[in-house]
C-alpha cells in the first residue's frame, strides 16, 4: 500500500469508493512520479486526495401529505486549479460523502482533458426523486438551493446534471438561485433551451461517448456498422448513446434500471427509443413497460442475490455501461469476454470494479474509463458556460461538431500519454497521466494553496 493511500484510509475510514477512485490513478502515476522528484517534493499527492472544502447541509422540505421531511445535502469542493468547480449533482439515496467525493476527484482529471478551463467538484443529496410528485421536487429542490446558493456561482461553482438531476430538477434549481441571488447567469448547466441551456447538452455524455468508443475501434480497423452493443441504464446517458449508436448503424440490444433489463434481439430502433424517452422522462415510468409494449423482447428482474449481472452475459463486440458505479465485477468481464467482447466504453462513472478493468486490459480487450469516455458531457457544459458568457447560442450542429473534435482530441491525448509513459494502448493510464499533469502542474504555478 503506497503512504497516499495509508493516508486516506486512516483519515476517511469507509469512504470506499473513494478510495477505489483514487487508487486507480495513483497506479496510474508512478512513472509520471519517477520522472518528476518535484513531484514528490510539493507533496502534490496530499493536496490533491484533500478537497478544497467540503460543505454538508440540512435539506428540509414539505411532502404532499405535509409531512416534515429531512435529507442531507453535500457540495464537494475538490480542486480548482484550472477553472471554477465544475460536476456532477446527484439526486439518489446512495449519496453520501464517499460517492460524492469518489465524482468530485474523478472529474478534476476529467475536467482537464476536455481542455475547458475547469475544475472539479460534485453535489448532491440522499433525495429520492423517484415516486415523488413534480410539487414535492421543487420544495425538495429549493430547500436544497437555499443552501447551496451561497456556494455556487458561474465564476465559483457550477453543478450539472447527473443521476437523479434531469431538465426537471435543474429548472426548479436555477429557479431558486436567480431568486436568491438576483441574477441571472450560468451558475448550472444542463438549462433549458429557452432560458440559457446549449443545444446538444442533453445528448452530450452518451453521444461522446459512442466518438469515443469509435475512434478506438478505428485503431483496430473496426467499424460500429452492424455491431451488436449492451447498454446498460435507460436514464440520461444510455437513452443518448444507444440513440447514437443506432444511427451509426450498429444493432442495441438492452437496457435497463435498477428493477431489472431488457434485451431485444430485434435491436432497439429509434421508435423504440422514442417510446424509452418518453416512458422514462415524460412517464418516468420502469423499463419493465418496455417488454408489454415490444411482446417479444425478455426482461429479467434484477437479482441483486446474484454474484453477476445477467445483462453481461449476452453475446455481442460493444458494451457501454451506462448506470452507475461498479455494475461490472470480474465475474461479468469474464462472462462478457466469452461473449465476444471487445470493447468496454465506460458511460457511467466508475462502472467497472478494478477487477474487471485488470480482466478488460489483460484480455487486450479496448477498455476506456469513464472519465475519458463520458467527458462529452461536461464538455458541452463548458460550451454551454462560453454561450451564456457571450450571451449567444450556437446552432446543433455547431455544438456537435465541437464535441466530435473535443472527443477526438481526449482520445488522441490517452493515446499519447500512454505511449509516452510505457504503457501504449492503455487509455486508463493514458487518461489518468494526462488529467493528473495537467492539473499538477497548474498547482505547482499557483504556489502553496
Ligand atoms: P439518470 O438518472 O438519467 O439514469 C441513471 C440510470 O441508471 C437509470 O436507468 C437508473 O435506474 C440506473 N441506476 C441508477 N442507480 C442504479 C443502481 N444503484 N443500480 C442499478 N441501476 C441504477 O442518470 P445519468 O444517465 O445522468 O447518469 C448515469 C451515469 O452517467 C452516472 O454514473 C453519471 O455519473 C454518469 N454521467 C452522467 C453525465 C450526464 O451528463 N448526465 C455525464 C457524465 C457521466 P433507476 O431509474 O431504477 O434508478
Ligand atoms: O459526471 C459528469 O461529468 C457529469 N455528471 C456532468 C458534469 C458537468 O459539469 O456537466
Amino acid at each position: 500500500m503506497t503512504d497516499i493511500i495509508r493516508t486516506i484510509n486512516t483519515r476517511d475510514p469507509g469512504e470506499k469508493e473513494f478510495h477505489q477512485a483514487v487508487q486507480e490513478v495513483i497506479e496510474s502515476i508512478k512513472p509520471v512520479l519517477d520522472q518528476n522528484p518535484q513531484y514528490r517534493q510539493e507533496a502534490v499527492l496530499d493536496r490533491i486526495v484533500e478537497p478544497e472544502r467540503i460543505t454538508t447541509f440540512r435539506v428540509p422540505w414539505l411532502d404532499d401529505q405535509g409531512n416534515v421531511r429531512v435529507n442531507r445535502g453535500f457540495n464537494i469542493e475538490m480542486s480548482s486549479a484550472i477553472g471554477p468547480y465544475k460536476g456532477a449533482l446527484r439526486y439518489h439515496p446512495s449519496v453520501n460523502q464517499s460517492i460524492l467525493k469518489f465524482l468530485a476527484f474523478e472529474q478534476t482529471f476529467k475536467n482537464a482533458l476536455t481542455t475547458l478551463p475547469l475544475g472539479g467538484g460534485a453535489s448532491g443529496s440522499d433525495f429520492e426523486p423517484k415516486g415523488k410528485s413534480d410539487d414535492e421536487v421543487m420544495r425538495f429542490c429549493q430547500s436544497f438551493m437555499a443552501e447551496l446558493f451561497h456556494h455556487i456561482g458561474a465564476n465559483t461553482d457550477i453543478p450539472a446534471p447527473d443521476i437523479g438531476v434531469g431538465a426537471r430538477e435543474i429548472g426548479y434549481l436555477f429557479g431558486m438561485f436567480k431568486k436568491l441571488s438576483n441574477e441571472f447567469t450560468g451558475a448550472l448547466t444542463g438549462k433549458g433551451i429557452n432560458w440559457g441551456g446549449s443545444l446538444i447538452r442533453p445528448q452530450a455524455a452518451g453521444y461522446g461517448c459512442v466518438y469515443f468508443a469509435a475512434e478506438m475501434l478505428a485503431t483496430r480497423n473496426i467499424g460500429l456498422e452492424g455491431q451488436t452493443c449492451l447498454v446498460s441504464g435507460s436514464g440520461n446517458v444510455a437513452q443518448h448513446t444507444a440513440e447514437k449508436l443506432v444511427e451509426l448503424g450498429a444493432r442495441v440490444v438492452t437496457l435497463s434500471d435498477s428493477s431489472g433489463y431488457i434485451y431485444d434481439a430485434g435491436g432497439i430502433d429509434r421508435d423504440k427509443l422514442a417510446y424509452v424517452k418518453h416512458l422514462k422522462n415524460i412517464r418516468r415510468g420502469r423499463i419493465k413497460d418496455y417488454a408489454e409494449k415490444y411482446p417479444s423482447t425478455v426482461y429479467t428482474n434484477a437479482d441483486y442475490s446474484l454474484d453477476y449481472n445477467p445483462l453481461w452475459s449476452h453475446r455481442a463486440v460493444c458494451a457501454f455501461p451506462c448506470a452507475t458505479q461498479n455494475e461490472i465485477n470480474d465475474k461479468d468481464a469474464y462472462n462478457l469476454i466469452n461473449n465476444n467482447i471487445k470493447l468496454v466504453c465506460e458511460g457511467a462513472s466508475m462502472p467497472c470494479t478494478p477487477e474487471a478493468v485488470d480482466i478488460f486490459l489483460e484480455r487486450n480487450v479496448l477498455f476506456a474509463s469513464g472519465k475519458a469516455a463520458n467527458a462529452g458531457g461536461v464538455a458541452v457544459s463548458g460550451l454551454e458556460l462560453v454561450q451564456n458568457s457571450m450571451r449567444l447560442n450556437w446552432m446543433g450542429e455547431e455544438v456537435d461538431k465541437r464535441l466530435q473534435i473535443i472527443m477526438k482530441d481526449i482520445h488522441n491525448t490517452c493515446l499519447g500519454a500512454a505511449e509516452q509513459y510505457g504503457t501504449p494502448g492503455n487509455y486508463v493510464n493514458g487518461a489518468n497521466i494526462a488529467g493528473f499533469v495537467k492539473v499538477v502542474e497548474a498547482m505547482l504555478d499557483q504556489g502553496l494553496v
